[in-house]
């Protein structure tokens, strides 16, 4: 081969070579680069789907506080007894002195008593026992609530010591609240506290609740019989553990879907399909409003649950307790919202809440109760046909207030029907849980008369006047 054949060849090899290798070089670098932005696009899905998530639980919008862990349903867990140790701390039941009863659960008896903190002193707690003789299922629903609780930490909800899992009586220890339920803590102290007392503690509520919603957890039966009041008139939400909260709960009934429902509290939609979610925990928020600012009223008073039910589809709304800044109830009236992306989040209620207390002077505009009851006479119930001014009052336990009545004037339920709560104030009655209960009453007569008269019935329904004494 000549000089110049060889070179040629060698020419040759190396464009081979070069062609050879620069073509895996870009093979490689192409392959390099469909990782990277497909891992990359992976990843910037998995995070816009996350952020989505988080968007969706956190309720459109509302940051909670940076680190809020979220909520873990203790029912995902295989082993719902690791769910316990999870999330609450095993008691030595050496640490507790049982002191005494105060009230009966469904699983057993709560105590009151003390708890010996290593370091420090004791502190008072409530002890929920569950009662000898329990099934497995009932063991698992009763510490349910434990391993609920033990995943908060917020100072409106109620804090959970530990349990006792290792030896009997199986026991959750929690935070001892001086009042104990807000709903039998307002109806004995009727008409006690400010405006702004009430509006702090409906505050505290909401703080709690909105916590709740933070972390993504619903609670199903937000209602003032739940929340703990202690000796600061510090509301904290209680009562938690699903569906076992509602068996519990003497208010649940059955609807017509299977489901057992709190329906004076609940939300149409959960009542309708069972479509829980923060929202409709706001609806039952404004039914603890209505609670708090009427003192412990049952909400609806005495109309049937299926009442309810059709007034609310109808869209009648608990009016305005009496005494009842018109704010609130208007913020009532925004939770009772049907549509419930339109009802106020949580942090909403706090926030309107919190402008509120700065600024008083707008919780002095209050509802005209005599205005705001039910539109319709067949919303109330119907009041028994008392036979004296004396029964009547007997009736609502004011029987002492009969002499300032007959007095005044009043001797007949036609003429009492016609009072208003300046009458009622005028003829001596100063309380105002006692204004309250007899102008209630009052309203009731009212619409019971126009109901009579309306249907032609008021010849036949005899007034009776008092009887000379
Ligand atoms: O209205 P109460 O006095 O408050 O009666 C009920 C009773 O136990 C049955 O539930 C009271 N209770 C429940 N938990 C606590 C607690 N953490 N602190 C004080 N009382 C409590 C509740």
């Amino acid at each position: 081969m000549s000089d110049s054949e060889e070179a040629a060849d060698q020419g040759q090899v190396l464009v081979i070579v070069t062609a050879t290798v620069g073509g895996f070089s870009l093979l490689i670098i192409l392959t390099l680069f469909l990782l990277i932005t497909g891992r990359c696009q992976w990843y910037i899905k998995s995070k816009i789907k996350s952020e989505d998530k988080k968007r969706t639980q956190y309720q459109n919008g509302h940051v909670p506080f940076p680190g809020l862990k979220t909520y873990i349903d203790p029912d995902t867990y295989e082993d719902p007894s690791q769910a316990v140790h999870e999330f609450a701390k095993e008691i030595d039941p050496s640490r507790i002195r049982i002191e005494r009863v105060i009230g009966a659960g469904e699983f057993g008896e709560v105590c009151s008593g003390r708890l010996r903190i290593p370091g420090k002193k004791e502190i008072p707690v409530a002890i929920k026992t569950l009662k000898g003789g329990y099934t497995e299922r009932q063991r698992r629903d009763f510490l349910r609530e434990a391993s609920i609780m033990g995943q908060f930490d917020n100072p409106n909800i109620i804090r959970l010591e530990g349990v006792v899992t290792k030896s009997r009586p199986v026991m959750i220890v929690v935070e001892y609240m001086e009042n104990g339920s807000l709903d039998s803590f307002l109806r004995k102290h009727d008409g006690h506290f400010t405006v702004i007392q009430l509006v702090g503690m409906l505050r505290g509520i909401a703080s709690g609740m909105m916590y709740l919603s933070d972390i993504g957890y619903v609670h199903r039966d937000l209602a003032a019989r739940n929340i703990l009041v202690d000796d600061n008139l510090v509301c904290k939400v209680s009562d938690f553990g699903l569906s076992r909260v509602l068996e519990d709960d003497p208010e649940a009934a059955y609807t017509t879907t299977g489901g057992k429902i709190p329906i004076r509290w609940t939300a149409p939609e959960a009542i309708a399909y069972r479509k829980f979610s923060s929202a409709s925990d706001a609806w039952s928020y404004g039914i603890v409003m209505w609670e708090v600012m009427s003192y412990g009223e049952r909400p609806y008073w005495e109309m049937s649950n299926q009442d309810v039910i059709l007034s609310i589809e109808e869209g009648y709304r608990l009016p305005a307790p009496m005494g009842c800044p018109v704010a609130l109830h208007q913020l009532m009236l925004l939770c009772w919202q049907k549509e419930r992306s339109r009802r106020p989040r949580f942090n909403d209620v706090v926030s309107f809440l919190d402008k509120l207390i700065r600024n008083p002077s707008s919780l002095l505009t209050l509802v005209e109760d005599v205005h705001s009851f039910p539109e319709s006479p067949e919303d109330m119930p119907d009041y028994p046909l008392f036979i004296s001014i004396g029964d009547w009052l007997d009736s609502i336990k004011m029987s002492q207030y009969k002499n300032n009545f007959i007095a005044a004037g009043y001797t007949t339920l036609d003429s009492i029907s016609t009072m208003s709560i300046d009458d009622v104030r005028r003829i001596g009655v100063s309380l105002i849980g006692h204004q309250r209960r007899i102008v209630s009453s009052i309203q009731a007569l009212r619409l019971q008369f126009l109901h009579i008269q309306q249907s032609g019935f008021h010849e036949n329904w005899s007034i009776y006047p008092e009887e000379p004494q």
